[in-house]
């Protein structure tokens, strides 16, 4: 498989193949833990794929085998967040976690090795996720001094049951694939060297399917858990759609003609 280098960053790789753009964090030498470059450069390459219409779903994973993403790099931790080059102390990652939510594509999670700490919270935001057999979950923040209590809490706790997140919380242990895997974490699990043939099937069988019914599917399935916010993404996927039609367009077209719209014209649906 070739996949076709779509730009060049520092801390991630920014790739394409056959429909689906793959995100990976390139920092393996610390777990491919995020500094707040690493996370700016994400937010950017998530946009990019967004915007690209030849991509239909988006693939995000860690450089090599041990890591998915180890959360946060605790080096540059400063007192009130995560500091980069401009000196200014950042939780970037949460405008990431929204972003990937908000793209109104697929997400998947490929994950070999750690997904720990505010890595795991990356793949809970991911729509779907396979595991290889040697991925580990868990979160860290009560031994290190940190917690994420939105997705990281709350979603977390939709997805594995109100017992089973808190345990995840409380205890800070480690969940092995399989443990991932019946208590709803994961969707499949797969021997390492299938990992990523195994996930492009995945995003082969999501790339036949209806564009436009993923996109309101994607919104359904985000807007209780994001409240008004999630409501707004609901209710934009359908001023999209509106937008498309001829009723809509009339609207449009008799504002700029300075005449009444004709309204008439268009179905009441029962
Ligand atoms: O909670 C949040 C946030 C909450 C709200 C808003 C924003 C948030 C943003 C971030 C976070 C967090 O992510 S807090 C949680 C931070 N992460 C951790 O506590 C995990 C720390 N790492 C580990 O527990 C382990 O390294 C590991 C289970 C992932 C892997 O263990 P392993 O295979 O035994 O490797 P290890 O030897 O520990 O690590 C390899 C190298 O990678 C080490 O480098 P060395 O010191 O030998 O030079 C290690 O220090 C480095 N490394 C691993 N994880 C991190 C790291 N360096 C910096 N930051 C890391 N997270």
């Amino acid at each position: 498989r070739e996949w076709t280098t779509l730009h060049t960053y520092e801390d991630i790789k920014y790739e394409f193949y056959n429909g689906i753009a793959k995100i990976t964090i390139n920092r393996p030498e610390v777990r491919n833990a995020f500094r707040p470059k690493t996370t700016a450069e994400m937010i950017d390459a998530f946009s990019r794929a967004r915007d690209d219409e030849r991509v239909g779903v988006i693939i995000l994973t860690g450089e090599g085998d041990q890591a998915f993403c180890s959360g946060g790099d605790q080096k540059v931790r400063g007192n009130g967040g995560y500091v980069g080059e401009d000196n200014i102390p950042r939780l970037n990652v949460l405008d990431l976690q929204t972003l990937i939510r908000k793209i109104p594509k697929p997400v998947v999670a490929m994950v070999a090795g750690y997904a720990i700490g505010g890595g795991h919270v990356l793949h809970i935001v991911c729509d779907l996720t396979i595991a290889a057999e040697n991925a580990r979950f868990g979160q860290t923040g009560p031994r290190v001094g940190s917690f994420d209590g939105g997705y990281g809490a709350g979603y977390l706790a939709r997805i594995v049951g109100h017992k089973k997140a808190r345990e995840i919380w409380f205890l800070c242990r480690q969940y092995d694939a399989q443990q991932a895997l019946e208590m709803g974490l994961v969707n499949t699990v797969v021997p390492l060297e299938q990992l990523e043939d195994e996930t492009v099937k995945w995003c082969e069988e999501i790339l036949e399917l209806s564009p436009m019914a993923l996109r309101f599917l994607k919104a359904a399935f985000n807007a209780d858990s994001d409240g008004l916010a999630g409501i707004q993404q609901l209710a934009g996927d359908a001023t999209l759609l509106y937008y498309t039609s001829d009723e809509a367009k009339e609207g449009r077209d008799a504002f700029k003609e300075k005449r009444k719209p004709d309204f008439g014209q268009f179905p009441r649906f029962p």
